[in-house]
């Protein structure tokens, strides 16, 4: 029986800093509202906490813009965390930072060596643990990461989503461990094997990035067909607002990292 990837006890994430109105973004929708960006963070704590996680808050970082979204500089499990090297000129020094955060909870910490990757386009099933190449992660980090990956004892896969995707995770996330919501350019490239996928309903890709954590989905809210659709399925789905983070090219997962 594969172990679960949908059940986490803990999490970590990091407030936003003021400077987040520098974040990164492809497509300039104005700067996020920092009060607004903050009262979006305490309420995705607050989910989390709900949904049986104990989550510990990291300060800010104003020397980098992006730093909120801590999943990724690193990637966690319960066997170990491993250090990434995000690709983005920006946020490569992010991996520094949090390296006593993991050195404090996990008893091994790796720490990727060459080529760049982002957590973002890392997705873990309960069969296997997929690595997207991107803008952001190229042959060589994901080359390398998978071998640190079997070093932890799972088994990575490395895919190429269509161009244009910030993360593999932007287009597909994990409902529960056996269904994966994918955009339809992702569904149509076939690169998530053994799983039941659905479709995010037209207009509504952005709803790709969601979590399923302990049986509940959390997704961000104005996205009414997606919420239905998940619901239709038995789903218990609870919505945030997040339209600050997204202007940050953003959603639900980047604001943690779940073990
Ligand atoms: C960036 O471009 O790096 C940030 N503005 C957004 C990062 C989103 N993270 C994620 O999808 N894991």
């Amino acid at each position: 029986m594969p172990a679960s990837a949908t059940t986490f006890t803990h999490a970590i994430v990091r407030r936003p800093a003021a400077s987040a109105i520098h974040g990164l973004r492809s497509v300039d929708r104005g700067a996020p509202d920092i009060d607004a960006l903050r009262r979006e963070h305490a309420a995705y704590i607050d989910i989390l906490t709900r949904v049986g996680l104990t989550v510990d808050v990291l300060g800010p970082l104003e020397a980098f813009p992006d730093s909120v979204f801590v999943e990724d500089p690193a990637l966690v499990f319960p066997e170990g965390a491993i250090l990434l090297r995000p690709g983005a000129a920006s946020r490569l020094g992010e991996a520094a930072e949090i390296r006593s955060a993991l050195d404090d909870r996990f008893g091994r910490v790796l720490a990727l060596e060459e080529g760049f990757a982002d957590g973002g386009d890392v997705l873990r099933t309960p069969d296997a643990v997929y690595i997207g190449l991107s803008a952001r992660t190229d042959e060589v980090g994901a080359t390398a990461l998978s071998g640190l990956l079997a070093t932890l004892g799972y088994r990575a896969v490395i895919v190429r989503p269509p161009d244009g995707v910030l993360h593999l995770k932007t287009a597909c996330s994990l409902v529960d461990d056996r269904t994966l919501l994918a955009t339809r350019e992702i569904a149509d490239a076939g690169l998530i094997a053994d799983l039941d996928v659905v479709i995010v309903p037209d207009g509504e890709d952005l709803a790709a990035n969601l979590l399923g954590i302990n049986g509940v989905v959390l997704m961000a809210d104005g996205f009414p067909q997606t919420s239905a659709l998940l619901a239709a399925r038995g789903h218990e789905v609870r919505t945030l607002t997040v339209g600050e983070v997204m202007k940050l090219d953003a959603g639900l997962s980047c604001m943690s990292l779940r073990w």
